[in-house]
C-alpha cells in the first residue's frame, strides 16, 4: 500500500505501524468527502456543488469581499482557527473560498490572458480541477507570495494543523502537487487528518490524500474486521 510513496514516508509508516493504523482509523471515521482527491488528474464533476454552502457574511470573520462561501460543516473548525489566530495577534482575512465550476472558468481564463497558458497552469487550476470547488479550501489575504512573511502566514504555517487545516501547495513540491508554492491556500482535512499528514506523510497533503484515495475501500474493510 505504501509502495508508491517516497522512501522516507514509507519508513515513517513502517516504523510505527500500530500507531499509524490507530490514527488512520480515526481519519477514516471522518466524512470521506473531506478527503476527495482533486488535482490535475482527478477532476470533480462540472455540476458538483457542495450541499451545505453558507455565506461568510453570517459569521464573525474578516473578508475582502462579500460573496464568500464555505461548507457549513467546517465552520466550527474555521471559527476555532480564526479565533486562535486573532488571539495570537495574527487576525486572518479570507480572500477567496468556494468557487463554482463556472467561476473557476473566469479565474483560470483571466490568468491565461495575463500570463499565458503555461504560467497559468502552474498557479491556477483549470475548471473542475480546483480544490476551491469543494467548499473546504480557502485563500487568506493577501493572496501573494508576501503572505508567507506576514504574521498570519507564519502563524498558519506553525499552527493551522492544530485546527485541522493543511497547506495544499507547499514550497518545493510543484512536481508532486502540480502547482507553485501557495503560502495562502489551506484546505480543511480534519484534526486527525492534519495530524496524520504531519506525522506520517512528511506534512505533504497530496501524499496523504492520494494514499487515502487509493486505499480507502480496502482499509475500511480491513479495519471493520479488527
Ligand atoms: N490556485 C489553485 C491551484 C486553484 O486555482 O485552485
Ligand atoms: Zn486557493
Amino acid at each position: 500500500m505504501t509502495a508508491s510513496l517516497p522512501p522516507a514516508i514509507q519508513q515513517a509508516i513502517t516504523a510505527k505501524p500500530d500507531a499509524f493504523l490507530r490514527l488512520l482509523s480515526e481519519v477514516l471515521a471522518q466524512p470521506a468527502d473531506l478527503f476527495v482527491l482533486v488535482d490535475k488528474k482527478h477532476p470533480l464533476p462540472s455540476g458538483f456543488v457542495p450541499p451545505d454552502l453558507v455565506s461568510l457574511n453570517d459569521y464573525p470573520v474578516l473578508v475582502t469581499r462579500k460573496d464568500l462561501k464555505l461548507r457549513r460543516s467546517i465552520m466550527p473548525a474555521v471559527l476555532a482557527l480564526t479565533d486562535a489566530a486573532a488571539a495570537a495577534g495574527a487576525p486572518l482575512t479570507f480572500g477567496s473560498s468556494y468557487r463554482s465550476y463556472d467561476y473557476q472558468v473566469t479565474v483560470y481564463e483571466n490568468e491565461v490572458k495575463l500570463y499565458g497558458r503555461e504560467q497559468a497552469d502552474r498557479e491556477s487550476a483549470r475548471p473542475g480541477l480546483s480544490q476551491h470547488q469543494l467548499g473546504t479550501a480557502m485563500d487568506f489575504s493577501p493572496i501573494a507570495d508576501t503572505f508567507a512573511d506576514t504574521k498570519q502566514g507564519k502563524w498558519l504555517a506553525a499552527h493551522a494543523w492544530e485546527y485541522g487545516f493543511s497547506l495544499s501547495y507547499p514550497e518545493g513540491y510543484e512536481n508532486v502537487t502540480g502547482y507553485k508554492h501557495e503560502s495562502w491556500h489551506y484546505r480543511y482535512v480534519t484534526k486527525p487528518g492534519a495530524l496524520l499528514q504531519r506525522e506520517y506523510f512528511g506534512d505533504i497533503q497530496q501524499y496523504m490524500i492520494e494514499f487515502l484515495d487509493r486505499n480507502r475501500a480496502v482499509l475500511e474493510k480491513e479495519l471493520e474486521r479488527k
